[in-house]
């Protein structure tokens, strides 16, 4: 029998989902942000959580309960809008879940069943972050984080991270690919598949690791050609977006959403890491590569693009926004769908105009904090010039 406590908390939920999402005044002329997350924990249905069975759930207790809902792989699918959401239960174990709404920025609605990935890795105890490649050979792959645990060595907490490969034509039904194998690099992680084919073979953007959280000698955002996706191997890795001294991608970066092709070049909303006295801060930026050779960066703004602002700053790990999924609408309309502090996610909206404005005309970072104040001085003197003429 149905625990009456069901109707109660249902009401909440609906109310929740039917909530419409609004703009926040908030500006910068790149892009809008939203009032509220478009996927929280309280999104997760009640019957995932919940024994809905009064007699052997008498006081209606969460019996597995679910900690977060955050970083995620998005694509527009025959009018409808999908997240494939990073779902953290309470057991620290992360899962996927596909969410629809017929509108970009409220609205999602987790379907019935989380994703059950074929089970082909025996000794994988975590999978996360999925990126989702609408690929010109027809299928949308799913590129995501596979986690075991390292026996090599004699650490509880040592792990690997491998990219996991699966596909669909659905969402619905997925099929099991080979993990991805890069000769030269023992970790991966932040990988994503170019949607077109590179001199007729597939591209990823790799992250190449020499362990789990340190990308040690790793020098930024790698590139890599593999001829057959069902047994995916790179057996080199160019870096495209490099890791530099002083700037937001000091200690680490890696791909985010799946590169958005404009006339001019392949923009890709990536995260940058660096190291502060309070720990990581991971920040979102951007840059623009070749259209015909996707490594070759062509135009990398100064600085972030999203940083953590508000209550954005906190969560289970503070000072974070990461994305790995973004949709760009045939009519231009750009939403970036951006995870803050590893507890939920939101969506920031622009369109490909202002995008490609701000890749391609905001300027570089020069390196030192002398020239940043003559470059931020010659556009103060311009502006000044600009408003004395004006009055
Ligand atoms: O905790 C912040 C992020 O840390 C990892 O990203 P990276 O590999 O760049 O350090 C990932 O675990 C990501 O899911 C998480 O949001």
């Amino acid at each position: 029998m149905l625990h009456k406590q069901y109707y109660v908390e249902l009401e909440k939920y609906n109310r929740l989902l039917a909530r419409k999402n609004e703009k926040t005044s908030d500006y910068n002329g790149i892009y809008d942000r939203f009032r509220d997350p478009v996927l929280t924990r309280e999104h997760i249905p009640l019957f995932w959580k919940y024994d809905l069975d009064i007699h052997t759930n008498p006081y209606f207790m969460e019996r597995l309960g679910v900690n977060a809902a955050f970083n995620s792989g998005a694509m527009e699918l025959n009018g409808k809008y999908y997240l494939v959401a990073r779902i953290e239960g309470a057991d620290r174990k992360s899962f996927f879940a596909v969410a629809e709404s017929d509108s970009p920025v409220d609205g999602f609605h987790f379907w019935d069943y989380p994703v059950e990935l074929p089970d082909t890795c025996p000794q994988e105890t975590n999978v996360y972050d999925m990126r989702l490649t609408k690929h010109e050979d027809g299928y949308i792959y799913g590129v995501f984080c596979s986690e075991s645990k390292d026996t090599t060595v004699n650490d509880l907490s040592a792990a690997v991270a491998a990219a996991g490969i699966v596909r669909t034509k659905d969402l619905r039904a997925w099929e099991r690919l080979a993990n991805l194998k890069t000769l030269n690099s023992p970790q991966q992680r932040n990988v994503v598949l170019h949607p077109e084919f590179v001199d007729g073979k597939y591209a990823f953007y790799t992250r190449p690791m020499d362990d789990f959280i340190d990308t040690g000698s790793g020098g930024g955002v790698g590139f890599g050609l593999c001829e057959d996706i069902t047994n995916a191997v790179i057996d080199e890795e160019i870096i495209t977006s490099r890791r530099k001294y002083h700037t937001i991608t000091e200690a680490k970066n890696g791909a985010g959403a799946v590169p958005i092709k404009t006339e001019r070049g392949w923009i890709h909303i990536a995260h940058g890491v660096r190291n502060t006295a309070a720990g990581l801060r991971y920040v979102i930026y951007a840059f623009a590569t070749d259209l015909k050779e996707p490594w070759k960066v062509i135009a990398e703004p100064s600085g972030f693009l999203i940083g953590p602002k508000g209550g954005e700053r906190v969560g289970d790990v503070s000072n974070v926004v990461f994305t790995n999924g973004a949709i760009a609408r045939e009519n231009g309309e750009v939403y970036i769908y951006y995870a803050s502090s590893d507890t939920r996610l939101h969506v920031a909206t622009t369109n490909i105009e202002k995008l490609m404005d701000y890749v391609f005309h905001t300027p570089q970072d020069p390196g030192r904090s002398v020239d940043c104040v003559a470059q931020r001085c010659e556009m103060i003197r311009k502006n000044l010039e600009i408003i004395k003429n004006e009055n």
